[in-house]
Formats: structure tokens, C-alpha cells, sequence
């Protein structure tokens, strides 16, 4: 009653107008209100509308993801591994046609795209005037660490000038230089001339030191001698880091892997290597090169090996780098390593 009064008296006052206005908007601004909570409350429905199942869940999430999406990690065996593989030495053979077939390797580093790689690993090759050699391991290595779904780098260290070779010492810059360049956590110490012939000889570190050459073709695939630890070895960093690495003091031929075998034994570590069936190489025919001789003081470092290892290694490993080229395939290390 009171309120039909109030309307009365604005009504006569001629206010009318603006107060049916005023009433008007509020009642739009409600429904205008009502619809966005409406409106909104649809948007959150259809957006539990993605897909449910595991699969089409991923692939929506990779499709609308801003980010890439996690990778997983690789499986424990790869299902891209071979076996034994049919290996071959083709004169004709050219960098050029070995840079073709390794698209995905970018200055000698690969990673799988799809998978996150059980461990990263650095391939180290002693080299000089091996060219040949080195062309036949790159063509086989690749493809053959791919099919391992390795994260890896492969690095070629050069000694320079015509001073006695020294593998030993160019293992230990390599170890260096390539810790320089990433954190790898396993390396392969790796001749020129060793080709693998079988897939499942994985190139991955073990909880011990690991030697990979149990056979090659030029001595019946039988291991050379009880401790034979090399050719082809892998450790991880901490376990060549705990032996000092290699000791710098054998020039030419012989004795610095007996020597890394005595390193490994003094720090309570053993020598894994797998069965002989698989640890099988192919080495590529060589006479001894000249520069290379047979070191004729081995015997006697290796009986000082124990007294001298803690000072005569890595921690000790003088060196020039001349340059280092990154090449497609591989990081090229040029070295003054100095002579005996
Ligand atoms: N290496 C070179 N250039 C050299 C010498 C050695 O690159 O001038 C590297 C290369 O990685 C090689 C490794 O050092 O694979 C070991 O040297 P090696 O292959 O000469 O050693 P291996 O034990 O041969 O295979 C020893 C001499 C063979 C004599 C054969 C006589 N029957
Ligand atoms: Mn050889």
C-alpha cells in the first residue's frame, strides 16, 4: 500500500519515466548475468570432455601441450637391435657417403627422438694416418649405437707430428676434452680398427669396469690372454676417474691396457665383459705401424704401475690442443702430446 503511495507521489512528481528506466536495466543486467553463469558452466562441462583413453589422452595433450611433452625413457633392451650384423669394407666407401646416411648426427653427437636414452656416452678413438680405418668404423659405429638408442658423441683424438704414438696419453685427452664439451657418464676407449659385429654388444657402462673385446677374427675369436683389457673398453667417469685414468708414460706399442687392468684391480673393481658369442669383433688387416714400435721398457712400468698411479694420469696429463674441429661425424682433437 505505502509503496503504490510512493509510486503515486513520483508519478505525479513526472519522475515516472526515469525510475522504469532504472528498473528496466537491472532487470536486463540479471538475465544478462544469468546467461555468462550459464554460459560458463558449459565451457567447464565440455572442458571434461577430453578424451579418456591413455592413448588418445597423450596425443591430445601432445597436440594442445605449449611445451613438448615428457619423453620416456628407452626401453631396457632396444627393439631396434639386429643381432649379428653383416659388416663390409667397400674400397669405394667416401666420408661424404657415410655423412648421408647419418642425417641425424650433428658433430658426432646423436640422441634418440623418441625415447630419452639410458645413458649418455662419449666414443673415444686414439687415432693417426688411419684414415681408412677410421672411414669403416663410422660407417658401422653409427647406425650400430642408433640401433642401441644411445645418446652419444663420438670423439677422434689426432696425435700430431711423427713422434712415437702414444694411445694411452690421447685416451686421456680425449677423457678431458670431452668432459669439456658435456657431462658424459660413460666412455668407450675404442681402436681404430675394431668393428663390432653384434648389436647386442652394448655400448653403455656397467657397475664395473667392462671389456668388450672377448674375440676378434684375426685370433679365432678367442680373448687374447687372461686380462686382456684392450681394444675396446667402457667405464664410466667415476670408475676412470678413481684409477687416475691411463698412465701418459707408455710410448709405442704395448702395456698401457695391462697397465689401465692393474689400475682397475688395485681399486677393488673387477672386469665384466660379455659372452663370447656376442663380444665379437672385426679387425681391419694392419701391419705395425712405423712410429709404433714395440715398447721395449713395458715390463718394467708395469711393475712400478702400483707405486706410480696416483701421480701419473690424468691429474698429470700435459697436452696442446692444436684445434678442434667438429666435423659431422665426429669431433676432430689435434694434440701436441709431446714425446717420450
Ligand atoms: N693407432 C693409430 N695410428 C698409429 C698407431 C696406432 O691410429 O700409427 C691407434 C689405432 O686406434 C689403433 C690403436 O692405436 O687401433 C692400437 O694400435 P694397433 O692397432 O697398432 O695395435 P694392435 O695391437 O696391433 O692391433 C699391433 C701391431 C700388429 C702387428 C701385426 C703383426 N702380425
Ligand atoms: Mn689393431
Amino acid at each position: 500500500m505505502g509503496f503504490c503511495v510512493s509510486v503515486g507521489r513520483i508519478l505525479r512528481k513526472g519522475k515516472c519515466f526515469v525510475l522504469v528506466l532504472l528498473c528496466l536495466s537491472v532487470l536486463a543486467w540479471i538475465a544478462n548475468f544469468s546467461g555468462e553463469i550459464a554460459k560458463s558452466i558449459q565451457v567447464s562441462f565440455n572442458m571434461t570432455q577430453i578424451p579418456v583413453k591413455a592413448d588418445t589422452l597423450r596425443d591430445h595433450l601432445t597436440k594442445h601441450a605449449s611445451t613438448p611433452p615428457l619423453k620416456v625413457k628407452c626401453p631396457q633392451t632396444s627393439p631396434l637391435l639386429k643381432g649379428a650384423v653383416k659388416l663390409s669394407f667397400e674400397p669405394s666407401l667416401t666420408l661424404k657417403d657415410v655423412e648421408n646416411d647419418n642425417k641425424g648426427v650433428t658433430e658426432g653427437k646423436y640422441a634418440p627422438t623418441d625415447c630419452t636414452a639410458r645413458q649418455s656416452v662419449a666414443i673415444l678413438i686414439p687415432h693417426r694416418n688411419r684414415e681408412k680405418h677410421l672411414l669403416y668404423l663410422l660407417h658401422h659405429l653409427h647406425p650400430f649405437l642408433q640401433r642401441q638408442q644411445i645418446h652419444y658423441g663420438i670423439y677422434v683424438i689426432q696425435q700430431a707430428g711423427d713422434t712415437t704414438f702414444n694411445r694411452a696419453k690421447l685416451l686421456n685427452v680425449g677423457y678431458l676434452e670431452a668432459l669439456k664439451e658435456y657431462s658424459w657418464e660413460c666412455f668407450i676407449l675404442h681402436d681404430v680398427d675394431l668393428v663390432p659385429e653384434n648389436d647386442h654388444n652394448l655400448y653403455v657402462c656397467d657397475k664395473q669396469p667392462k671389456h668388450l673385446v672377448v674375440g676378434r677374427n684375426v685370433t679365432g675369436y678367442k680373448l687374447r690372454y687372461k686380462g686382456y683389457f684392450g681394444g675396446v673398453t667402457a667405464m664410466t667417469q667415476k670408475q676412470f676417474d678413481k684409477v687416475n685414468g691411463f698412465s701418459n708414460s707408455y710410448w709405442g706399442w704395448g702395456g698401457e691396457d695391462d697397465d689401465l687392468r692393474i689400475r682397475v684391480q688395485l681399486q677393488k673393481m673387477t672386469i665384466v665383459r660379455p659372452p663370447a658369442d656376442i663380444a665379437r669383433y672385426t679387425m681391419v688387416f694392419h701391419k705395425r705401424d712405423s712410429g709404433n714400435e714395440a715398447n721395449k721398457d713395458r715390463m718394467q712400468l708395469l711393475r712400478q704401475t702400483q707405486q706410480v698411479w696416483r701421480k701419473d694420469g690424468l691429474n698429470s696429463c700435459s697436452y696442446k690442443t692444436l684445434s678442434i674441429e667438429r666435423l659431422p661425424l665426429y669431433v676432430n682433437v689435434t694434440v701436441d702430446i709431446g714425446k717420450p
